[in-house]
């Protein structure tokens, strides 16, 4: 299966649920008036679009105004166009030119930061670089052992230590080890925390300062991990994760499984900052750099 199919593949609930319901509603050639756009409006909102769901109506109103909207064609297109300007972001690739080249990676509990690293890992790993795993989660044992697991299947290095330790130190110790073996990336763990908790958001600052001591510049990437199910609530926890910690790019996880592909619209709205990589699943494999293109044709279907 190729790259894009796959997207299409994991995405699929929330396609479907935006263009079955768009079928079923021109279904018996029913002719364009208000009460289909707000129809229109009505499934966006239930397709977990609500982010772009008043802009895509006015549009459509707008379009429809001037005799331009023949049908559900001209309605996908429309949608298309719209999300893909709210997506819109440079083309990015991840910068290898610093030896190591180091990303810590933060987050709420469970919003899929140890599973994201253990992905990139593998990725890199296929990319030829060599990889090691800092294990800053220190808080819970099953943390670091998890990581190792992945390590070991993976073909990275780790870097870890008794259950409880300073993550600070955890973090200057990958580091350091990096340097010392020439290692091109390192990925750096972190334990869950909320903006609330004062002291672990320090501690967060306190990590960015050791690894920047170890090795100035360095880290290159934060990133923030978002989970894509947890809609309003992940995008609120984002803007005051922000606010504390020097967040360089994000990583939206767990975009499969239910029809929740359009969270990215909402956080792309809601927060100045670049979406770098979705996952899709459990699997290994199944993380993706993000390109709007290719999300949006995976929702919505592509220009026919
Ligand atoms: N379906 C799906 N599940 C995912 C994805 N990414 C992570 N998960 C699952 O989400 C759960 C939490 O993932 P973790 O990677 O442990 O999350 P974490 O942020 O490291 O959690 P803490 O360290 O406890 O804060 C696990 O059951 C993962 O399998 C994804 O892209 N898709
Ligand atoms: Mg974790």
């Amino acid at each position: 299966m190729g790259l894009f199919d796959r997207l299409k593949e994991r995405l699929s609930k929330t396609r479907e649920a935006l263009t079955d319901g768009l079928s079923g509603l021109f279904r018996g050639g029913r002719p364009i008036d208000a009460a289909l756009l707000s129809e229109i409006e009505e499934l966006l909102y239930t397709s977990d679009l609500g982010a772009v769901a008043a802009e895509i109506t006015a549009e459509l109103a707008r379009l429809h105004k001037r005799g331009e909207i023949k049908g559900a064609e001209d309605v996908r297109a429309t949608m298309r166009s719209i999300m893909l300007e709210k997506v819109r972001q440079e083309p990015y690739e991840v910068d290898f030119s610093n030896k190591p080249t180091v990303i810590l990676v933060v987050g709420v509990n469970g919003s899929g930061k140890t599973t994201s690293i253990a992905k990139l890992a593998a990725r890199f790993k296929k990319q030829g670089k060599s990889v090691l795993l800092g294990a800053g989660d220190t808080f819970r044992a099953a943390a670091a052992d998890q990581l190792e697991i992945w390590a070991q299947r993976n073909g990275a290095d780790i870097v870890r230590q008794k259950s409880g330790a300073d993550p600070a130190a955890v973090a200057y110790d990958a580091v350091d080890a990096a340097v010392a073996r020439g290692i091109d990336v390192v990925l750096i763990d972190t334990a869950g925390r909320l903006h609330t908790q004062t002291n672990l958001m320090a501690e967060l600052d306190k990590i960015r300062r050791v690894i920047e001591r170890r090795l100035p510049g360095a880290p290159h990437e934060t990133w923030l991990v978002l989970d894509g199910t947890n809609g309003q609530n992940a995008i609120q926890q984002a803007k005051l994760f922000t606010a504390s910690v020097q967040v360089t790019g994000l990583i939206v996880a767990k975009l499969d499984g239910t029809a929740r592909g359009g969270a990215v619209f909402g956080i792309k709205d809601a927060l100045d900052l670049p979406v770098r990589f979705i996952g899709t699943g459990e699997q290994l494999e199944l993380i993706e750099p993000f390109q709007p293109e290719a999300f949006v044709d995976a929702i919505v279907g592509g220009m026919q």
